[in-house]
């Protein structure tokens, strides 16, 4: 495969902007998150209340700020071989701060507190704990947010459609596997960046059809529907754009540890196999959610199971696989943006051998709502997309030149690595024992766990904020361009 790096390459305003918002936000709701633990923990005295206003916060929060991070690595790296309309970036942010705006006010001026799955018919009956203002205030602001999406990923795909040679057939890799021919292959960043595109386009569009019936319903509470309809629709929402926000930030894996290796990232036929495979399963596998449904239709659970098991590891293979062979022997240097990278793929490798296991029916009957469940999704979360972030903000701050990874980086990083990993194994340890999530008050013998947690968290956070301000700073004050071969 022939490929040139620039030598230098602008990094767009958007994209900064998108990389700074990141950081701060990151950085705020994982302070949100130290603030659950060490309630748990009884260190803080939080009540019930707030205790469930922070964690809505919490978890809307992060599964939003990962997706606008996710778009920044693919708008930048999409960017190079598509012309896309500016106007559409920054549509998207200002619906994303309004609705912020609005989900924070919900929250913590009206009191919403239903978690950020928001189960049907829970936002609108709170037995008075919020009004139907603070309720419909959410839904709106979340609402909001999924509507700068869909503006976001129009225009990608309209830019897919109108400009990459072949449309999206070429861009998912067909006319490579038809073909046979090698020039015939898409870039990295266009075959995922379509993927995720498809994939965030229908999420969001069953995300913005129940959230508008959830609305109705608060208003007009005679508009009934279905439970299980409605979960249903909110975990294919939630399951599709979670996972594609690691979808998207895993292209910074692909574009980044290339340019420090010197060897382009291969697009071979199984890696566009591995892709095309992950767009079928991504939007079909939620059921795994539901397992605990039992009027769910048998076939959706195990289907479920079973694609749980397959979903998982296409993708997730082709880039272990591909990072391994790109950073073999290939004298990369070490800095902070690359070892975080390398990271980001232990991470998301580990948190995948827990999810699988509560995929599965008859461990979720037992797993299912204890801290088990944060144990993974923090796993993959925590250390695997947010180092993909954090390399990438940390390498656009550099201008694309590899940084040192001195005593101060270095310990830096493995602080991050370190408190990350036993804050996930804390709660994994947790759930095990049989701790239920999601609950503000912890018995005596769980404090402990809690406790521990709450220490790991502190230094997770202290790590991060170490990482991200810096980065920050930089991309405010430099970071116009990347010197792409400047890294070798
Ligand atoms: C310092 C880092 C973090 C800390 C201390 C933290 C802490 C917590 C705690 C204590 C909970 C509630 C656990 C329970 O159910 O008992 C939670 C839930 C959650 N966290 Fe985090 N977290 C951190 C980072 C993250 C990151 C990076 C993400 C995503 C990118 C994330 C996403 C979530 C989500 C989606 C929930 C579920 C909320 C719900 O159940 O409705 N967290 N976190
Ligand atoms: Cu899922």
């Amino acid at each position: 495969m022939t490929q040139t790096w620039n030598t230098s390459e602008p990094v767009t305003p958007e994209v900064r902007t998108y990389a700074a918002v990141t950081g701060v936000v990151l950085l705020l709701l994982m302070f949100f998150g130290v603030l659950l633990r060490m309630t748990q923990g009884q260190w803080l005295g939080i009540g019930p209340d707030l205790f469930y206003q922070i964690m809505t916060a919490h978890g809307i929060g992060m599964v939003a700020i990962v997706t606008l991070g996710g778009m920044a690595v693919i708008w930048h790296f999409m960017g190079r071989y598509l012309a896309l309309h500016r106007a559409a970036a920054i549509a998207n942010l200002v619906l994303f701060l309004v609705g912020v705006v609005m989900v924070l006010a919900s929250i913590f001026l009206g009191g919403y507190a239903a978690a950020w799955t928001m189960l049907y018919p829970l936002s609108s009956h709170s037995l008075q704990v919020w009004s139907d203002l603070a309720a419909s205030g959410y839904l709106v602001g979340v609402l909001l947010v999924g509507v700068g999406m869909l503006v976001f990923y129009l225009e990608i795909a309209r830019a897919i459609a109108t400009q990459y040679e072949g449309g999206f057939k070429a861009a998912l890799g067909w006319k490579r596997l038809r073909t046979g021919n090698k020039e015939d292959a898409p870039p990295p960043p266009i075959i995922a960046g379509a993927v995720c595109t498809i994939g965030n386009l229908v999420g969001t569009l069953f995300g913005a059809v129940i959230l508008v019936m959830m609305l109705i319903h608060v208003f007009l509470p005679q508009f009934a529907f279905s439970a299980l309809l409605a979960k249903n629709f909110i975990f294919l929402f939630g399951h599709v754009v979670i996972n594609v926000a690691i979808y998207m930030a895993v292209v910074a894996v692909y574009e980044i540890l290339p340019r420090y290796t010197g060897r382009p990232w291969g697009v071979y036929p199984a890696f566009i196999l591995a892709w095309n495979a992950t767009l079928l399963m991504v939007l079909t596998v939620y059921p795994h959610h539901l397992l605990m449904d039992f009027a769910m239709p048998d076939w959706m659970a195990f289907w479920g199971q079973i694609i749980s098991y397959a979903s998982a590891l296409p993708v997730f293979a082709v880039t272990l696989v591909g990072t391994l062979a790109n950073v073999h022997r290939s004298g990369m240097r070490w800095d902070l943006a690359s070892g975080l990278l390398v990271l980001s793929i232990f991470g998301w490798s580990a948190g995948i051998v827990p999810a699988v296991l509560d995929g599965t029916i008859a461990i979720n009957q037992v797993m299912h709502n204890t801290q088990w469940v944060p144990g993974h999704f923090h796993t993959y979360l925590l250390l695997g997309v947010v180092p993909m972030l954090l390399a990438f903000m940390t390498w656009i701050g550099n201008q694309g030149r590899a940084g040192q990874f001195g005593a101060v980086r270095g310990g830096t990083f493995w602080l991050y690595a370190v408190a990350g990993l036993g804050f996930t194994m804390a709660f994994l340890f947790a759930g095990s024992a049989g701790v239920p999530r999601r609950y503000a008050v912890h018995l005596a013998q769980w404090v402990g766990y809690d406790r521990v947690a709450s220490v790991f968290a502190l230094l997770v956070l202290l790590a991060a904020a170490l990482i991200i301000l810096p980065a920050v700073v930089r991309i405010a004050t430099r970071g116009r361009t990347v010197a792409a071969a400047a890294a070798r």
